[in-house]
């Protein structure tokens, strides 16, 4: 998108699944990238709305509140909490975290799905669905286990076989069994709405490919799918939890939870805006939260409906084709809407080796770990930006996290601040130095630094996340080194002026670091701020090495890192090695073939 005719961002991030809390997976694939984006969108004062929410609908919840006993709705209040809670502490800074069992999304849901069936979007279809007789429901592909007809494993599920890994219709069981009830489930007739995404196939092609600078597993994956030929796909589901179809002859019919889930953005951005134009702070705490402020006072509609709107979803590798080829087509066939301009998918984090598995407890999630390790937000938000699985899966290592906050948080920006702030009060009382004679190496720091800012920003602005945060770190190293060459602490003795020069420039080194790793690790952003007194900057201001003057009196220096100890880690490794103990003894257990039903549930 031409960068001149940009007014405003709507920066979405995939709704999270209500059936559990939010591992580093989710994170590094999804939240932390669009985080680092949003902020430093909101750093370069341009308009921008970051929404997220939690996502209600659809089987994977009404499979866990089987699980746990209780409630679908009882499943979505708990995790929502959850879930929204760890974002906020995190210091994931959506402008709202909004949820899709509201009314305005049950609203918005069901409008988009009206105009579309106005429009004569839509076929009708009558399929042959399997129905428990006993308890009344036709039953989604998860409900139903049999035979699996490739490998005998009888306790393959609907869509998949666990055993050899195929990927099944619920026809194709062998001896299928009702989860609900156990009894044998019998075919019946179901009419149901569908999206013929053949007929948009065209329109999309031309989308995608005049969309060559996406990422290439994102664009490759689109084109397989374009070239394997699109199929209609079924909107609607027989199921008793989620969006009513607003047809009248729909009872016990929902929207299929992707067609609602998407537009759990839209919904999000009306709340968003519509509480923010009525005056109300944070109207339902309790629900969901909105960090309002004056420029959230808008018409929702310029967010979604207007070509001057630069849409951006962050999402992880499996919701690709709802976002670059689903999500569109209905976009498309709606008329009104404007479509992303970019749709950053992130690869895959591994753990230890292993694929992250929730049913397994081999995750680490971001509730435990906020308890675990206090104050420490922005350690994880390090490491997950600096081995992002941007281009390729990636794997998070216990010693790897331990090695990065010790050897670069720790030794390089931490060890830099430090000693700058700690060496003004010794010498200067804590107020910035005066600027004498500038030499050659200080000219060649003051240049390097001038050439930061827009190297970042083109990395960001490419969603190169983990290049960006590297060159950020090169500023402190820059400062480092620039420490170790003119070694003040021996000067002092001989030459105060050079001291107070390079004091002040290394100063301003600190303050172009404070607003280049906001939109990285916004709590050391905010502690620097503290430390240097250096508010009201952003960054526009970044790169020069004007920002403290001369006579301001910086604040106390606090360590803004701690070592991470071996006991912290072992204790970490130690709880994963039991999950594998407990795992391995339950190994007889069938477990979820996949974990998060994607498709066609
Ligand atoms: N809930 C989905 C997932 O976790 C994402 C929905 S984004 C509209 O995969």
């Amino acid at each position: 998108m031409d960068n001149s005719k940009i007014k405003r961002y709507t920066v979405t991030a995939a709704l999270p699944y209500t059936n559990g809390p939010v591992h580093i997976g989710h994170l590094a694939g999804v939240y932390i990238p669009a985080d680092i984006y949003a902020r430093y969108l909101r750093s370069n004062k341009r308009d921008v709305k970051f929404i997220c929410g939690s996502d209600e609908n659809g089987v994977p919840i009404t499979l866990k509140a089987k699980k746990e006993g209780i409630t679908p709705q009882e499943v979505v209040d708990k995790y929502h909490k959850i879930i929204g809670n760890s974002f906020k502490e995190f210091g994931i800074s959506f402008d709202i975290y909004h949820r899709t069992s509201s009314l305005t999304h049950h609203q918005t849901a069901a409008d988009f799905f009206e105009t579309l069936y106005e429009k004569g979007v839509f076929t009708e279809e009558i399929t042959e669905q399997y129905y428990d007789a006993t308890a009344k429901q036709f039953l989604a592909d998860r409900y139903i286990t049999g035979t699996c007809p490739k490998c005998g494993n009888e306790n393959a599920y609907g869509d998949q076989c666990e055993n050899c890994g195929s990927t099944l219709n619920a026809t194709d069981l062998i001896n299928p069994k009702s989860t609900l009830s156990g009894d044998k489930p019998i075919l019946k007739e179901t009419k149901n709405w569908f999206l013929p995404l053949d007929k948009y196939e065209d329109r999309l092609r031309t989308y995608i490919e005049s969309h060559k600078e996406w990422r290439p597993n994102v664009y490759g994956q689109c084109q397989s799918w374009l070239n394997a030929g699109l199929q209609p796909r079924a909107m609607t589901r027989d199921l008793d939890w989620g969006v009513r179809v607003p047809l009248r002859d729909a009872e016990g019919k929902v929207l299929y939870v992707w067609f609602d889930a998407p537009i759990g953005y839209i919904s999000a951005t009306k709340e968003l805006c519509n509480y923010a134009k009525l005056d109300v702070w944070n109207p339902k705490a309790e629900e969901y939260y909105i960090n309002s402020n004056e420029s959230d006072k808008c018409g929702w509609e310029e967010y979604w409906k207007s070509d001057e709107t630069k849409l951006v979803h962050f999402i992880g590798k499996d919701n690709i084709v709802f976002h670059c080829i689903i999500f569109p087509a209905m976009l498309m066939a709606h008329g009104e809407y404007t479509l992303a301009d970019n749709v950053p998918a992130n690869e895959f984090l591994n753990l230890e080796g292993q694929k992250i598995s929730t049913s397994k407890n081999w995750a680490v999630w971001l509730n435990e770990y906020l308890r675990e390790f206090e104050g420490k937000q922005d350690v994880l938000r390090y490491v997950l930006t600096a081995t992002a699985p941007e281009t390729k899966d990636n794997d998070f290592t216990w010693k790897d996290f331990q090695a990065r906050n010790n050897n670069e948080l720790v030794a390089i920006l931490g060890n830099f601040v430090n000693r700058v702030v700690v060496l003004t009060h010794k010498y200067f009382g804590g107020s910035v130095p005066t600027c004498m004679e500038i030499t050659d190496v200080d000219q060649a720091v003051i240049d390097e630094l001038a050439g930061y800012p827009a190297k970042i920003s083109a990395s960001i602005e490419n969603y190169r996340f983990r290049e960006a945060l590297s060159e950020v770190m090169n500023v402190a190293r820059l400062g480092n080194k620039y420490l170790a060459e003119t070694e003040p602490w021996k000067l002092i003795k001989t030459d105060e002026d050079r001291v107070r020069t390079i004091l002040h420039i290394a100063l301003q080194v600190a303050a172009n670091i404070q607003i280049l790793i906001e939109p990285f690790l916004p709590f050391t952003a905010e502690k620097l701020m503290k430390m240097l007194q250096n508010g009201g900057h952003d960054w526009a201001d970044a790169g020069t090495v004007s920002l403290l003057k001369r006579g301001h009196d910086i604040g106390e220096a606090v360590l803004l890192f701690d070592k991470i100890e071996d006991e912290e880690i072992d204790f970490q490794i130690g709880k994963l090695n039991q999950s594998k103990a407990s795992n391995a003894a339950n190994s007889a257990v069938a477990i979820p073939a996949k974990e998060n039903i994607q498709f066609d549930d």
